[in-house]
């Protein structure tokens, strides 16, 4: 047979065997990408950084092959095989559990191969060759066209890992436009993978995991004490007026999105209130409403509200505690209630890799996770991230029925999120008319969500579950930022939103109804945090011997400060925000320098001690008594067709 001869300075150029290389993986990976993965493309910026992502990654890997003058060819060929290897493992473990595989979950292959192992087989195809047909190629060409090309300069290796870092670069700088903080907040594997790849995800995971072990690698059992004794100093012991009303309930936590409390009561220039419904509860008499009450997120928004909910712990400075602490020991609310015969669940309208809550709620005990996959995600019952309220609990509720009594629930709700757009057949509420669209589409979805928890609540008290369950309603954080701070100053019709009063929206409405117990508004100041205690003490459990950091509302001791996860605080007196100290009632500077300084100094080392448990991973030395831990490793979520393996959607 005649040998192929390719004019000399193509196969001669050690270059156009990377570049095949290159071109090749980026197709392979870019079809994988379409074929596998359900990566909710939304617009065409997402569409182009997904077809550009895999090409920075190609360079960068193939790129240290440049460095082996001798045996670039070999270690090129094996570098794609790793990052082969690397793409279809993502895919198999896709396939079965719709998620990416992470370091941890590397680590626990013990769990995961278990259930992956029965269906291994089925999970492949003959297809799936075609993941490997690239290094197959590479090898071929390795031995017959390519033969005897070596490197001849260093040089290219410098060109090269210049363009895939300008590459990388443009990419990130893309993606950061379209989704803001993606790194810093890093929501959902599925948002990185869209963005930044399948490769650098992995890069990225690996980081985050080192930083994070070797914080807790250096804590020991001693390490505790100091924690143990500040707890022990600041236990608000229970209200005996309270204690144990609510005892064998049913718990129903409804995470009301980015509702700020301000809108309680709210009345449109037109007289019309945007919540009614929600006003009817404050008013009621038969339900707790604090109206001094503040959320204490920091970037992990919705999943640091939970982590305060239920841990009574700070979430991080930086990050989202659900993401980077998820192999943390935790004894939360529903590990806790395990423990005196509860069955826990928690309903959400979104994918469960958004903020690693499949992960995370293993670690805080939850048996069962109700997902977007348990949801018709219809076009017309989506908007923004997931289900709209009205659909998500009506659905939601044969799914709450079937649960074991007594259980312990959280629904999260999502359609009062940024940016607030309504589609126009959900609503007829009037959009506001303040000069800025985000806040004027506020008051159209909050009015929709209180319709949708006016028509859940119709719905419970329809089934029974009213009269058995104590609901608890809490607004998850801000949804209006400092940047509408303008149009805010025109819908409370105030000049300006000084420091002191952007602190006060902070507030958020916290209700808590307990079938039989008189309520009534409460202005005790409180936070997130206080909720467990509160909670626990009226459910008859004292948290004496918990590693908690809040301080039961309803206690005759609860302190008067709330801590912000910055370092700020509010109090009945006091509001220190940067380090300015104002009177809380006239929102006006303190004349004295020092009159925050007690409360900012007990702040501190309160956001400490909880930083000290959080970052040390200090609960796995810590065990309270009577407290039977839960394994992480023992619950899976894996969606209503359960063990049965879904190919590709
Ligand atoms: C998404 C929902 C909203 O699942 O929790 O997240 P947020 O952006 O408010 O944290
Ligand atoms: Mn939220």
């Amino acid at each position: 047979m005649k040998k192929i001869k390719l004019p000399t300075k193509f196969n001669n150029n050690h270059l156009t065997f990377f570049a095949i290389a290159v071109v090749l993986f980026w197709i392979k990976t870019y079809v994988a990408y379409q074929l596998e993965f359900k990566l909710g493309i939304d617009n065409n910026l997402q569409k182009f950084l997904l077809m550009i992502n895999p090409l920075s990654s190609a360079l960068f890997f193939f790129g240290i092959s440049l460095l082996f003058k001798k045996h670039t060819k070999l270690v090129l060929i094996i570098t794609d095989f790793i990052l082969s290897f690397l793409l279809y493992a993502n895919i198999a473990y896709y396939r079965f559990f719709n998620d990416f595989i992470t370091i941890p979950v590397i680590m626990q292959t013990r769990t995961n191969a278990g259930q992956l192992g029965d269906s291994a087989t089925s999970l492949m195809s003959g297809f799936d060759i075609f993941y490997f047909a690239d290094t197959i190629v590479l090898i071929i060409l390795a031995l017959t066209l390519f033969k005897k090309v070596t490197v001849t300069n260093r040089k290219s290796f410098k060109i090269v890992l210049l363009f895939a870092i300008t590459v990388f670069l443009f990419n990130l700088g893309l993606a950061e436009k379209d989704r803001p903080q993606l790194l810093s907040r890093s929501f959902d594997r599925n948002y990185l993978v869209k963005y930044l790849g399948a490769y650098n995800f992995t890069i990225y995971d690996i980081i985050q995991n080192i930083q994070s072990s070797s914080q807790r690698a250096f804590a020991d059992g001693s390490d505790i004490t100091d924690v143990e004794n500040y707890r022990k100093a600041n236990y608000a012991k229970p209200n005996p007026a309270y204690f144990g009303k609510a005892k064998g309930m049913n718990v129903i936590y409804v995470s009301l999105e980015s509702f700020q409390n301000f809108m309680i009561d709210y009345k449109m220039p037109n007289g019309q209130p945007v919540t009614p419904f929600l006003n009817s509860l404050a008013h009621d008499g038969n339900t707790f409403y604090f109206d001094n009450f503040y959320h204490q997120t920091g970037q992990g928004k919705t999943s640091d509200a939970e982590f305060l909910m239920e841990n009574s712990l700070y979430p991080m400075s930086q990050g989202a505690v659900f993401i980077n602490k998820a192999q943390n020991t935790y004894q939360a609310a529903p590990a806790i209630l395990k423990g005196y015969g509860y069955n826990s669940a928690v309903f959400h309208g979104n994918y469960k890799t958004f903020w690693n809550r499949n992960v995370m709620y293993k670690a805080l005990g939850y048996d069962q996770f109700f997902d977007a996959e348990y949801y018709s995600m219809t076009p017309e019952n989506k908007k923004n991230y997931g289900m709209k309220d009205k659909p998500y609990f009506k659905e939601s509720m044969p799914m709450l029925e079937s649960l074991k009594q007594p259980f312990y629930t959280k629904f999260i709700t999502l359609s009062n999120h940024f940016p607030f757009e309504m589609d126009p057949q959900d609503t007829t509420f009037p959009a506001g008319d303040f000069g800025d669209t985000v806040v004027n589409q506020y008051f159209q979805s909050a009015n929709y969500m209180d319709q949708a928890l006016e028509q859940f609540f119709n719905d419970l008290k329809a089934d029974g579950l009213y009269d058995k369950s104590v609901i608890v309603l809490y607004g998850d954080h801000y949804g209006l930022s400092e940047n509408h701070n303008d149009a805010m100053a025109k819908v409370l019709g105030v000049d300006k939103i000084t420091p002191a009063l952007n602190a006060k929206l902070q507030e958020v409405p916290l209700f808590i109804h307990v079938p039989g117990v008189k309520g009534g508004v409460q202005h005790q100041y409180g936070g997130e945090v206080d909720v467990r205690p509160t909670l626990l003490h009226l459910m008859g459990i004292d948290t004496k011997d918990y590693m908690e950091f809040g301080s039961d509302l309803l206690s005759k001791d609860h302190r008067d400060w709330v801590a912000f996860r910055n370092g700020d605080y509010v109090s009945s007196q006091t509001i220190q925000v940067s380090d300015k100290c104002y009177n809380t009632v006239t929102g006006e500077l303190m004349p004295n320098v020092n009159a925050c300084k007690d409360i900012s100094g007990k702040v501190k080392t309160e956001l400490q001690m909880s930083d000290e448990v959080v970052y040390k991973d200090l609960l796995r030395f810590y065990k309270p008594q009577g407290y039977k831990a839960i394994n992480p490793n023992d619950y899976e979520y894996l969606g209503p067709k359960g063990k049965k393996v879904t190919k590709t959607p």
